[in-house]
């Protein structure tokens, strides 16, 4: 399966504050590298596509061109809360261009905020909690990560 990791520029949406993100978020996606490396031993194609990295395009439409151009089946989205916005806006364009693409999201936003952000966020198809590394092999292999035993 092609599969892309995207770190997402990230904003403050605390309103008549300054808006740091692009410096504080500018940084190596930790959590997104280490999930890259176990999908490609399992033999996925994996991207990760940085927002904020080397080549970065600004703006919404200009990322979802570049992820789309890498042809994904899945896409992943590491969302702090700085950053889950974002990483939706991505996804909705995402899903406009191509809704066949499936889309998950993970990191620190969503192991805390939980099932509650699918009642709001229709172009999640699916979320992690915690650590992605197994669950989204589980999920890019076509397996329900909710059928292992807890
Ligand atoms: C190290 C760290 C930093 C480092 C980052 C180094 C780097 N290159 O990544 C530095 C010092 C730069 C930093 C800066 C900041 N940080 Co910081 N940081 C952390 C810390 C301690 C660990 C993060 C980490 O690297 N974990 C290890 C990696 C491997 O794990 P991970 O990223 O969580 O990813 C795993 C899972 O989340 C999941 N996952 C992640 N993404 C995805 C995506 C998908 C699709 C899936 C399925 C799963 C998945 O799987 C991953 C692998 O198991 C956390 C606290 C914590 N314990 O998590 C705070 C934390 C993330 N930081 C936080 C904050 C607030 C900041 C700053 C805004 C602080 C500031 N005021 O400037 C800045 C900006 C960060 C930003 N993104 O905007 C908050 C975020 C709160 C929130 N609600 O979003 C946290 C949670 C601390 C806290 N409790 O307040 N930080």
């Amino acid at each position: 399966m092609r599969i892309v990791l995207v770190h997402p520029a990230g904003s403050n949406w605390m309103p008549g504050k300054k808006d740091a993100a692009a410096t504080a978020n500018r940084m190596a996606p930790l959590g997104l590298l280490s999930i890259a490396a176990w999908l490609e031993r399992e033999g996925h194609e994996v991207f990760v596509h940085d927002c904020l990295g080397p080549n970065a395009a600004p703006g919404t439409g200009a990322n979802v061109k570049k992820i789309l151009a890498l042809g994904p089946d899945l896409v992943g989205f590491s969302a702090t809360t700085s950053g889950f916005l974002d990483g939706y806006d991505l996804a909705a364009g995402l899903k406009a261009a191509d809704p066949g693409i499936q889309t998950v999201f993970g990191g620190v936003h969503i192991s805390a905020m939980g099932g509650v952000l699918l009642e709001h966020y229709e172009k999640i198809d699916f979320l992690c909690r915690g650590e992605g590394e197994v669950t989204l092999a589980e999920l890019a292999a076509g397996e329900d990560p909710l059928d292992e035993p807890v």
